[in-house]
């Protein structure tokens, strides 16, 4: 009885330090980066990131640079990296150019989960290439994204005439893959023109004077695809400094505040809501899932609300509305 007695305190410490049950009190410190700080897109994710980690009891560090420029996001990454964080989600801003900073992470024994954006070919845990090694992706399907946006303008220029799509920059995942889906969905309407892509560098007054130019030289101008926040933003000023409201149709990727008063006003016809809030929840939780010992999604895709005036006045639809 004394020897049992013994044996059931050895087996009852043997219980408390087991890893499981390490692993489940342990405070995680889980790093978000996101593509830019300023940004209405990154900020609402921060705040499902933030829920997620209240939620388990995790310690969330929101750490990123003042513009989406892989230049500037490599140094916040070797900064978190040198914290030593528990994992890293991260939105990387560049397919090829984030690949190796964020091998040295995974090499330093830390997860690395990417949300919104990709590296490589965002196919993970494959085995094949050098950029597999995130253990997620958590995202929109941004293909299908440009698709729903295609048909939106179609519909709204009647299915004829010239568009173009104003975009950031090659090499983005995201916004790369609405400009493909948008242009291949674009097949279907053999009487419109899609007219050469302006990239604008993520900066809105860029966007908008490109929007001048291209009316300038196609005076017949029909429409723009704003594949992003600053993209959209920007096309939607250029529309209405050039006195075009309302003719000129833009269909808005992404659902800043501001969104709501362009599309009462009839300037912006279509916003294409992503859910940042959900891809910032579920990337806190794969993390804080494989930091205890479950295994977790490759992929994890996110939804669209599409805003129009008819329901953007709903609160199920006004719920999706960026913060900022
Ligand atoms: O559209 C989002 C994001 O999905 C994209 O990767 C970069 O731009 C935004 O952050 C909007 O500005």
């Amino acid at each position: 009885t004394i020897i049992s007695a013994l044996a059931a305190l050895a087996l009852g410490a043997g219980i408390l330090a087991s890893p499981a049950a390490r692993a489940e009190d342990k405070k995680f410190t889980i790093a978000l980066i996101p593509g830019l700080t300023t940004d209405g897109f990154y900020i609402t994710m921060r705040k499902g990131a933030e829920a997620a980690a209240k939620a388990v009891g995790a310690d969330l560090v929101f750490q990123g640079a003042p513009e989406f420029n892989p230049v500037l996001q490599v140094p916040v990454l070797d900064a978190i990296i040198a914290r030593k964080p528990d994992a890293i989600l991260i939105a990387p801003t560049d397919k090829v150019q984030l690949v190796q900073p964020l091998k040295k992470a995974a090499d330093a024994g830390i997860p690395v989960i990417t949300v919104d954006t990709f590296i490589g070919t965002g196919k993970y845990q494959s085995g094949a290439g050098d950029a597999d090694f995130p253990l997620a992706y958590i995202a929109s399907d941004n293909v299908l994204g440009g698709r729903i946006a295609a048909r939106a303008l179609a519909k709204a220029v009647g299915e004829k005439g010239k568009v173009y799509v104003s975009n950031v920059k090659p090499g983005v995942s995201t916004t790369d893959q609405r400009e493909e889906g948008f242009k291949d969905e674009m097949k279907n309407y053999p009487n419109i023109q899609v007219l050469e892509t302006q990239y604008n560098d993520d900066d809105a007054n860029k966007a908008a004077s490109q929007l001048q130019s291209v009316f300038a030289r196609n005076p017949d101008l029909d429409g723009v695809f704003g594949a992003n926040l600053f993209s959209a933003l920007g096309a939607a000023n250029g529309v209405q400094q050039a006195g075009q409201s309302g003719k000129i149709k833009v269909v808005a990727f992404d659902a800043p505040p501001s969104i709501v008063d362009n599309i009462k006003t009839g300037l912006v016809d279509i916003a294409i809501a992503q859910h940042p809030a959900e891809i910032g929840y579920y990337g806190v939780m794969s993390a804080y899932a494989h930091l205890t010992g479950q295994s977790i999604p490759v992929l994890i895709g996110t939804g669209f609300t599409v805003m129009d005036k008819s329901n953007v006045d709903q609160p199920e639809v006004a719920r999706f509305i960026y913060k900022d």
